[in-house]
């Protein structure tokens, strides 16, 4: 196999929790090499974090912390900055989502990474950026999801704001911040100088919110969203409402029950009326006769009565299971997929066979699942191996960095490493 695309590139990952870890995993799976540095009492609190084993790494943090090397150290002990300040020298990107402040408190500003190592990229994640009143505030995922839009839009129009059990605050942000991460090297390999690469958590949620501003703007000066479940029967605010499950890019769909929904909570699929499919769409569901009917040939016309037609079409859906009716939609070219639960996604051969769903080796625990590198490459593929134990690689790393064994022993005697 060709060399790993990302190899040779030396990353320090001051990162905890999920938005950073979630970052630095992926350039590990492409090659990078990724030094985790980590506090020495306990490490990464996700290590602790929902264990299902006692005294084993939970899968929180074996799931986000693959391919690395751990460094458990005191940065704010002064031998354990030394050893930091090597590390930064030598390293091509450092990243850290700390809580706003703290790396300033460590000594470890960028103005003072910059002059130890120019070329060095940093990159940091935080709640809010930094023009925000809200810079100073701590952030975890719900709130990320609750100030960048996707709470206020997502859920029913009776009940409240809903998070998204997708990590769009989290997991999110660290995709963005790994676009500025390869976008950053590229133009250092140009010029030789390192940048400052910012991700806040609330402007990644809203990147992924983007369609709902562009409601905003539509409701603003049109009274009324046409697509929405509230239109045209229902009232509408002046913010953009929460619309179920609706389709929000203009071809209606919704959730329908199929056979067994009343005792299995994900017996169901998401169907989409695609505008240039509904004669073929009629004919799927055994319809032909609203092919041509003018109450049901365009998508104005049905919109005042498309959940009496997501109703008829359940009836149809009655005698079939999820997996029954999307192999007699699809072909009819309907857009549609079966709900998938967790336990079904574990256990699809499918996306085992493509490397989304992997079973990695980990020290004390045996095996787990976790979620593969979604992004495929022609030219190599990702070896998922498992996450380092704390400080697993101390005294690797510090041999690396020309500590002697003297000198190694004299820094875990003094608490500075473990
Ligand atoms: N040696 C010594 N001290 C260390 C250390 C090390 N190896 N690594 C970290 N620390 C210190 C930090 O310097 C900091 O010290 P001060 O508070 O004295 O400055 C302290 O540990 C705690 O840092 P923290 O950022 O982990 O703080 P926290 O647990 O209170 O907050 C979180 C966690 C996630 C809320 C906060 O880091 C944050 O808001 N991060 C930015 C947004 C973000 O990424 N959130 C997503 C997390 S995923 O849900």
């Amino acid at each position: 196999m060709s060399e790993k695309p990302l190899a040779g590139i030396k990353v320090i990952d001051f990162t905890g929790v999920q938005a950073g870890p979630a970052c630095t995993q992926l350039l590990a799976w492409f090659g990078a090499d990724v030094i985790k540095v980590e506090r020495t009492n306990g490490g990464d609190v996700t290590r602790r974090q929902l264990r299902d084993i006692p005294d084993v790494d939970a899968l929180y943090f074996t799931m986000l912390n693959s391919n690395k090397r751990s460094l458990a150290i005191n940065t704010k002990a002064p031998e354990g900055k030394e050893v930091m300040e090597k590390l930064i020298r030598g390293a091509d990107i450092l990243v850290e989502n700390f809580a706003p402040g703290a790396m300033d408190r460590m000594g470890l500003g960028w103005d003072h990474i910059h002059e130890l190592n120019p070329r060095l990229i940093l990159g940091s994640v935080k709640g809010f950026n930094e023009d925000s009143p809200w810079s100073d505030l701590k952030v975890y995922e719900n709130v990320a999801q609750a100030a960048g839009g996707a709470a206020s839009t997502t859920g029913f129009w009776d009940g409240p704001p809903t998070i998204s059990g997708a990590a769009l605050g989290d997991s999110n942000s660290g995709m963005h911040l790994m676009i500025g991460l390869l976008t950053a090297i590229i133009q250092r390999n140009a010029t030789g100088v390192g940048q400052k690469v910012s991700v806040s958590m609330q402007d990644a949620v809203l990147n992924l919110s983007r369609v709902k501003l562009r409601d905003q703007q539509r409701l603003e000066r049109l009274g009324y969203l046409e697509e929405y479940p509230q239109y045209p029967n229902g009232e509408f605010g002046d913010a953009v409402p929460r619309g179920g499950n609706a389709g929000g890019g203009g071809q209606p769909g919704w959730v329908l029950k199929c056979k067994g929904w009343e005792t299995d909570p994900n017996a169901y699929i998401y169907f989409t009326i695609q505008e240039q499919n509904w004669a073929r769409t009629c004919e799927a569901i055994g319809k032909p006769e609203w092919i041509d009917d003018p109450e049901y040939a365009t998508a104005r016309a049905r919109q005042p009565h498309i959940f009496d037609i997501f109703a008829d079409i359940e009836k149809w859906l009655a005698d079939k299971t999820k997996y029954e009716a999307v192999d007699i939609l699809r072909t009819y070219e309907v857009p549609c997929a079966p709900v998938l639960s967790m336990k079904e996604i574990a256990a699809d051969p499918a996306l085992r066979k493509s490397g989304s769903v992997v079973e990695v080796e980990q020290k004390d625990r045996g095996t787990y699942l976790t979620v593969g590198s979604p992004i495929k490459f022609s030219g190599f593929t990702p070896d998922i191996t498992g996450s380092p134990l704390l400080g697993e690689h101390t005294d690797e790393v510090l041999a690396d960095l020309g500590y002697d064994a003297d000198a190694i022993a004299k820094l875990h005697a003094g608490q500075v490493v473990v």
